[in-house]
């Protein structure tokens, strides 16, 4: 295992806490006595989630209220109420959204200490517990509760729900074979998951606040992309076993927060955006060590798409304004598209129309969907929605595209689009009141499950065809859905 030396990157120094903002000794022993011992004497996280500021930034302080009186449901969270009086409640809850006295670091030590192996690598059956088309297999990320649903595709029948670590995030990597799984937590923890076996095989904490993981297109590796410390981090996927730590800088004293990472298979390669610093790095890996190529671009990239071919990465401009297109072999920035609204690449898809190849993205700020020729980067159409969305879908073999409406007074609507008119088709409105995103297509491209996003939620299984609804299978408040033979076939209409 080679390790290098910088690898205890720092939280900025702006992060820190001042004076003014220090909490009391009193709520400082509260948390001590009451909280430190799941979720870390630095709030670092244990057994419970971290509880600093930015891992925190997607929970509301009176969430954050009402899960140390009441606890929290189907986890170890236990309720205060009868021990602590509301005024302490309150100071806790205040007290975890200041940024923390002292820094934390997250490097080799942290990481290998973090390590859990409950099932090496090859010790296991090689046959699947049950009987199923393991190709056709859905897994469901439910976030209501932190837990998992493994569906049976072909039947539309959960198989098996197990625990997850706190907040997923992202789409889970399956290996190319698609027996295991690897799902990645904002916290850090990576999980790789045997599919045939139901069980953990191995975790990993990468960092203390991960955007996402990718998976080698060999099966190899795992790389994580972190917010905090700065660094990308490459692990053996067999064992989770940590390979190497690159911290993100240019080399001119600045480091940066990574945007995302993904696996481009063509190229067997990683390619990072990063969000500080104006470059995108493909990384390639020899025996375990990696190799960062630098390529310059003419903004930071939040988000990001690769054409089908990989040979260039279309990145949304960090000003959410335009987004860029680079060819991945000469580093060059090759256009300019005009996207305001911040464009939400990720969820982009790309299909067939009229002899050319199209890609469709949704808006974070604006209620539109633009359609680009891949040919000649022209933005071909822009396509008015009911308010801002945020995941689009679809399959090869369908003629609809579903974007959700996931924010505003319309995020209960989605919108069915025809790929070859480009015109919006139907729009359905399944739960009146609560948002309805993100949609998955089985591996036939014949049936899709949308989510209805919330605690007493659902994910409904519809004819991709007919648009009839056929099922609603209940779930808590079900996010991503991930269909094993679409993911490992890079099948156009999901994301990879
Ligand atoms: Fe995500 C994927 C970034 C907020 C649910 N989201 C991704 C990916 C990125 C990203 C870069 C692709 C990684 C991958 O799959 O490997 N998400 C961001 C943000 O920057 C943003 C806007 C702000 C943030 O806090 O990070 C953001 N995302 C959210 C949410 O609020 C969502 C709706 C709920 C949640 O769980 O946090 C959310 N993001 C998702 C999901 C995917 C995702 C379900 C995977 C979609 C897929 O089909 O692959």
């Amino acid at each position: 295992m080679m390790i290098r030396k910088q690898t205890l990157l720092v939280l900025a120094t702006s992060l820190l806490l001042p004076a003014a903002l220090q909490a009391d000794s009193g709520t400082e022993a509260l948390y001590q006595q009451h909280c430190a011992s799941c979720h870390g004497t630095d709030r670092l996280g244990g057994m419970g989630p971290a509880l600093l500021p930015d891992n925190l930034s997607r929970l509301r302080k009176t969430q954050a209220v009402d899960a140390i009186r009441d606890g929290r449901p189907a986890t170890q969270m236990p309720a205060f109420d009868d021990i602590l009086d509301s005024e302490s409640i309150t100071a806790l809850a205040d007290y975890i959204y200041l940024p923390p006295a002292s820094i934390p670091t997250w490097g080799q030590v942290e990481i290998l200490d973090s390590h859990l192996l409950p099932h090496s690598h090859g010790t296991l059956p090689d046959e699947p517990v049950y009987q199923a088309d393991m190709m056709n297999l859905f897994l469901v990320v439910e976030i209501g509760d932190h837990h998992v649903t493994l569906l049976d595709g072909d039947k539309m029948e959960p198989i098996h729900r197990f625990p997850s670590r706190y907040a997923l995030h992202g789409g889970p990597k399956y290996s190319p074979d698609g027996r295991y799984v690897y799902f990645g937590s904002r916290d850090g923890w990576i999980t790789k998951y045997d599919l045939y076996n139901l069980k953990v095989t191995a975790e990993v904490r990468a960092g203390i606040n991960m955007r996402n993981i990718a998976v080698s297109a060999d099966g190899k590796y795992v790389m994580a992309a972190n917010y905090l410390p700065h660094t990308l981090v490459l692990f053996g996927a067999d064992n989770l076993e940590l390979m190497d730590i690159i911290p993100v800088e240019n080399g001119a004293g600045d480091s940066s927060r990574v945007s995302a990472v993904y696996a481009a298979p063509p190229r067997n390669s990683f390619i990072a955006a990063l969000k500080d610093i104006p470059e995108a790095w493909e990384i390639t890996v020899e025996d375990g060590k990696p190799n960062v190529r630098r390529m310059q671009t003419d903004t930071w990239l939040d988000d990001f798409f690769f054409d089908p071919g990989y040979e260039h990465v279309i990145g949304a401009a960090r000003d959410g304004k335009h987004g860029l297109v680079i060819n991945l072999d000469t580093g060059k920035t090759v256009a300019d598209l005009p996207l305001p609204g911040m464009p939400h690449l990720g969820s982009g898809i790309t299909w067939g129309y009229q002899g050319t190849r199209v890609m469709a993205t949704p808006h974070f700020r604006t209620g539109a969907v633009s359609i680009i020729d891949m040919d000649n980067w022209q933005v071909i159409k822009t396509l008015e929605t009911e308010g801002p969305g945020f995941f689009m879908r679809s399959h090869e073999n369908s003629r609809y595209a579903w974007v959700d409406v996931f924010f505003g007074p319309n995020k209960d609507k989605v919108h069915v689009i025809d790929k070859q008119t480009l015109e919006i088709v139907k729009t359905l409105q399944p739960a009146p009141g609560k948002v309805a995103a993100h949609v998955e297509f089985d591996r036939y491209g014949e049936k899709l499950l949308l989510s209805i996003w919330d605690n007493d939620g659902a994910v409904i299984v519809y004819d991709a065809d007919t648009l009839e609804e056929e099922k609603r299978i209940p779930m808590n408040k079900p996010s991503g859905k991930y269909n094993v033979w679409n993911k490992i076939n890079y099948e156009e209409g999901t994301s990879h």
